[in-house]
């Protein structure tokens, strides 16, 4: 496989998404038809959904977090981190991921652009904290401070993304101009408005690369360069960290 070109003025933006946990063990959502127990996904991570049942979204969260807690980086979650080493600041990943493997990997450069799985935060006070806890067969937990409901402090559909994360990948996107190369790895490009990055990466003349196992025809059309492929195979040859 040809390396990315890596110059020394190269910057590069990584978009992941579930299919780079997928080596993990970590269910991707599509693996399960964008169901989950029979209601669609958008039902359960959603404001709407929470105040519906707050007991039925608490238990998918808390089997994920349950499930997530057996599993560790892959090649491919290292092979983004050692990126990471060689670039310095001409490398930011934003990962759509909860799970916090990046972070487990080494990687620091990392916006979790859909929130962390491992926190919690009151719907009214508001302050993120970590939060292993899975809850399963419990109430609903409370803040102990002012007795309104806990939730994970992941970004629902429906709900915005953060300013600062949107603003800190415009502004790198900016700064590189036609020396970016963007990567997009294990992502079906559905969500928005994550999958609207390699449009604004190629507004600037950057390179779009797409790593995924089975690319997403209408998603893979808008990049240059298409690898399929498992992640944790292809990103370290992309890199050039492996022959
Ligand atoms: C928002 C956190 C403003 C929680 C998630 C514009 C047009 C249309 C719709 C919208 C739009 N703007 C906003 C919307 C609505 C909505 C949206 O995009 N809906 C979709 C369904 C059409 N977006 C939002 O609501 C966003 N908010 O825009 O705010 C606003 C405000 C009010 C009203 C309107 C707008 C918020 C979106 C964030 C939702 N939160 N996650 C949680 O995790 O539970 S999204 C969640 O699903 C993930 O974070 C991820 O983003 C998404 C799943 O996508 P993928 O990661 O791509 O996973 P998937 O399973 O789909 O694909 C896996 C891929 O891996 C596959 O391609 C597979 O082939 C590949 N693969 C598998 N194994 C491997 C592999 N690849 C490599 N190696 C392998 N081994
Ligand atoms: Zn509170």
């Amino acid at each position: 496989m040809t390396p990315l070109a890596l110059t020394e003025s190269t910057h590069v933006l990584v978009l992941t998404g579930a299919g780079v946990s997928a080596e993990s063990g970590v269910p991707t959502f599509r693996g399960v038809g964008g169901l989950w127990e029979g209601n669609r996904v958008e039902a359960v991570a959603s404001p709407e959904g929470f105040a519906k049942d707050p007991a039925l979204v608490w238990r998918f969260y808390g089997l994920r977090r349950q499930a997530g807690l057996t599993v560790s980086p892959n090649p491919g979650h290292h092979a983004l981190a050692a990126l990471e080493q060689r670039l310095g600041d001409r490398f930011l990943l934003a990962t759509q991921n909860v799970d916090g493997l990046h972070r487990r990997a080494g990687s620091t450069r990392v916006l979790s652009i859909h929130g962390e799985l491992y926190e919690s935060r009151c719907e009214r006070c508001g302050v993120p904290f970590a939060d292993e806890r899975h809850y399963l067969g419990e109430p609903v937990p409370l803040c102990g401070r002012c007795g309104a409901r806990v939730r994970v402090n992941v970004v629902w559909f429906g709900e915005s993304l953060d300013g600062a994360h949107l603003e800190a990948i415009d502004g790198f996107i900016t700064r590189a101009g036609k020396n970016l190369a963007f990567v997009a790895v294990g992502t079906s490009g559905q969500v928005w408005p994550a999958a609207g990055l390699v449009d604004a990466a190629r507004a600037v003349g950057g390179h779009a690369v797409l790593v995924d196992l089975e690319p997403t025809p209408d998603y893979a059309r808008r990049f240059h360069r298409v690898e399929a492929g498992k992640s944790g195979e292809v990103l370290p040859r992309l890199f050039g960290q492996r022959p």
